[in-house]
């Protein structure tokens, strides 16, 4: 049996591609976790006791002993600089390949999933609470498609993101492509073989499994 790192991390939040990313993360450093699995718009990120602790009441949010977290690039930024390796996943090695890292992980994370993935979310299937969209719909749709034409081109011959090894930025761009699969909008070729072969890997499998909402 695979030995687990020992801590006392816990984290909340299930169901959603946002809240697989820590998930995965600790999969993938063998780390032990505690996890909480409230959703989203359940009532259970609205109780007097989860807004003492995430005033912004929303998933994912972690606590390691003293540390309290929020947002899920700080989240998974924290786990691999605290307990990463180079037998798992470790902090990029300089500043400039930290810069590359950075980079990557703005423009996935701001481009790809709050700027048009959520936004297709909210006047889609949240249409209820956010209201009716069609042209953001539209707008944002044609949005996603312009930004996997760059991440494709970016990934010609290349196996990850970065420097030929899996990181941070491959458990950000696949949990987008998975989102990107769900919503059936056309992906190049390269990219949807990328995302299969990602979602195999043992960890992710695992993540996967626990992530599913209650
Ligand atoms: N920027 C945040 C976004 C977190 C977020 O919006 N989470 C959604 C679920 S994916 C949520 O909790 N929504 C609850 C709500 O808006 O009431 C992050 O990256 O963690």
């Amino acid at each position: 049996m695979e030995s687990q790192q020992e801590t006392n991390l816990i984290f909340w939040g299930a169901g959603t591609a946002r809240t697989i990313r820590p998930i995965w993360v600790a999969e993938e450093l063998g780390l032990s976790y505690q996890l909480k699995p409230i959703g989203p718009r359940t009532g259970e990120t609205q109780t007097p006791e989860y807004t003492e602790l995430n005033p912004k009441q929303k998933v994912p949010f972690c606590v390691d002993g003293d540390l309290k977290l929020s947002e899920t690039i700080a989240i998974c930024r924290y786990l691999i600089n605290k307990y990463g390796s180079v037998e798992t996943l470790n902090s990029p090695g300089s500043i400039e390949e930290q810069a590359k890292e950075d980079e990557w992980l703005a423009f996935i994370y701001g481009e790809l999933d709050e700027t048009s993935l959520y936004v297709m979310r909210r006047h889609g299937a949240l249409s209820e609470i956010y209201g009716e969209a069609p042209a953001a719909m539209e707008a944002a749709e044609e949005y996603v498609k312009r930004q996997l034409n760059v991440i494709n081109k970016h990934m010609q011959n290349r196996d990850y993101v970065l420097n030929d090894r899996f990181s941070l930025p491959d458990i950000f761009l696949t949990t987008c492509l998975n989102w990107v699969n769900a919503y059936e909008i056309e992906m190049p070729t390269e990219l949807e073989n990328y995302r299969a072969r990602i979602v195999q890997r043992v960890a992710y499998v695992k993540a996967e499994q626990i992530n599913k909402p209650k």
